[in-house]
């Protein structure tokens, strides 16, 4: 018996097939059971396969049955497939599961030129529960059209986290009731704007900003697909806008010849200030309301050396708090914006940088970017843990070694076989406390939709491999063959514009 070539990514836990036999797809495909999964499948594998799917009127057998089952043993985003004579099963314990069993039917059926598919079994489940991929929409700005397409791009990976980076120096991204300001000022950057030009956007007046009715329509989108939102605010640094709107949340003295990373002046909130917190305090209480999700991101990145060292408020509030060191005030301000995030009944995550100071309660979840080594030190600080290194995971940074392939290189070039060959679990004492991985899509050199396509795939389909498949499962010469042709066509279908190097 030959093996029939189907290439499904991310590899499914385990495949078998059922001798040589085919069952044919009818030109008008069925499915009952599993609503509201049912309504989702028909609308996506219609556009997918060119056939009219329908929900079955339940007198008529159908194509394919949606199960909820009690116990699959696969957790609730794990599903059983089975084809045979009689057509399609699939089987979960939850919405999740059958959701992720219709992607699997979706690359079955496409592309796939005898619309046929082989007889088989696949029993499936993720090896990660937090499967993210992140955005960064101030550096350049991505309409809510685009962050749709995107959401559903990372569902169709079995991704089910979105990591939203509505804030940072280039524009303010989301519309709050508490500062209207933040939206109404500071999500335009230009010659005659409070914010000025960066990134290439030149004179013009460059921006926008998601309402809240828009971001609780695209929370319900996401959902749909069982993806879950994480709003992030990147606090104490990369705040230029709330400096812009809020002057008086700035340190006191000679601030202005400080810069961040980035280039930028006084980005940064004053620590020693009560109003900080008393700002903060609004901004997170409206965004816990707004959002679902457990999690809120505090940020907590790259604060610029400088204004903190030389302030006397916050000098005082050294020796107020009996703190060593700015190190530890870091870790004072982000342990009391955690509290806050616990106020409002959620959880916080922050960047590496959140464990400086070790002041931050092991009960955040630290997002560790700088390298893998910042992952484990995290895990052993007791904390949950995201792993995100850059070098496995920035697909800002350029994909080949030649000088004219677009990204950042400060951690060196990302390869797509540096997405795929990566173990997120150096240390298997550590397994516990890694939560899962997530890829990173900062946009300063994302010019337009076609170039942020062109930095994500096909490299984010590596990552979602690495998320949810067995990692003795994963080959990177297999997934090379999976990839193309098959699924570089399911991403063109899904109108993914422009991609990068294979
Ligand atoms: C570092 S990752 C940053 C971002 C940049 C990114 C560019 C992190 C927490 N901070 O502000 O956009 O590098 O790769």
């Amino acid at each position: 018996m030959t093996t029939p070539a189907i290439s499904i990514i991310p590899l499914p836990r385990s495949i078998e097939f059922d001798g040589n036999s085919r069952f044919e797809l009818p030109c008008a495909p069925t499915i009952t059971g599993g609503l509201p999964v049912s309504a989702l499948a028909c609308k996506q594998l219609s556009k997918d396969t060119g056939r009219q799917w329908q929900i079955a009127d339940a007198s008529a057998p159908a194509t394919v049955l949606l199960t909820r089952i009690e116990e699959t043993g696969l957790g609730r985003e794990g599903y059983d497939l089975d084809v045979t004579d009689d057509g399609i099963t699939i089987r979960a314990s939850a919405d999740a599961g059958l959701f992720y069993g219709i992607q699997t039917l979706g690359q079955l059926c496409f592309p796939n030129e005898e619309g046929a598919l082989p007889h088989l079994r696949i029993k499936d489940s993720p090896r990660f529960t937090w499967r993210g991929m992140h955005l960064d929409v101030s550096r350049h700005f991505f309409n809510r059209e685009f962050v749709r397409r995107y959401i559903d791009l990372l569902a169709r990976h079995k991704l089910n986290v979105f990591h939203w980076h509505l804030t940072d120096d280039d524009g303010w991204r989301i519309e709050l009731d508490c500062f209207p300001d933040l939206t109404e000022r500071t999500a335009w950057r230009g010659k005659n704007e409070a914010l000025p030009p960066s990134y290439d956007t030149g004179d013009e007046r460059y921006g926008g900003y998601y309402s809240k009715r828009e971001i609780s329509d695209i929370i319900e989108y996401a959902a749909a697909r069982n993806v879950m939102i994480v709003p992030e605010i990147d606090v104490p640094g990369h705040c230029k806008p709330v400096t812009v709107c809020y002057p008086e949340l700035l340190c006191e003295g000679e601030i202005s010849s400080f810069k961040s990373v980035q280039d930028v002046s006084e980005n940064l909130l004053c620590a020693g200030r009560d109003e900080t917190f008393a700002f903060l305090a609004e901004v997170i209480k409206e965004v816990a309301a707004l959002f679902p999700s457990p999690y809120i991101h505090m940020g907590g990145d790259e604060r610029p050396e400088g204004p903190w060292e030389q302030c006397p408020l916050c000098a005082h509030r050294i020796e107020a708090e009996g703190l060593e060191n700015i190190d530890a005030l870091q870790g004072y301000f982000m342990e009391r914006v955690r509290t806050l995030v616990a106020d409002q009944g959620k959880t916080m995550v922050g960047w590496n940088e959140i464990t400086h100071g070790e002041k931050v309660d092991q009960s955040a979840i630290v997002t560790a970017w700088q390298d893998p080594e910042k992952g484990i030190e995290a895990a052993r600080a007791g904390y949950s843990v995201i792993m995100a290194p850059a070098q496995h995971t920035y697909f800002d940074l350029a994909q080949r070694d030649d000088p004219s392939e677009p990204g950042l290189r400060w951690a060196g070039v990302v390869t797509l076989a540096k997405a795929y060959e990566w173990e997120p679990i150096p240390d298997p004492e550590l397994a516990k406390r890694v939560l899962g991985i997530q890829g990173c899509l900062w946009s300063e050199t994302l010019v337009d939709e076609a170039r942020a396509d062109y930095m994500a795939f096909p490299r984010l389909c590596a990552l979602a491999e690495v998320a949810w498949t067995p990692a003795g499962r994963q080959s990177f010469l297999d997934f090379k063959e999976r990839l193309v042709p098959a699924h570089m066509s399911r991403l063109d279908l899904a109108g993914v514009i422009e991609h990068g190097s294979v």
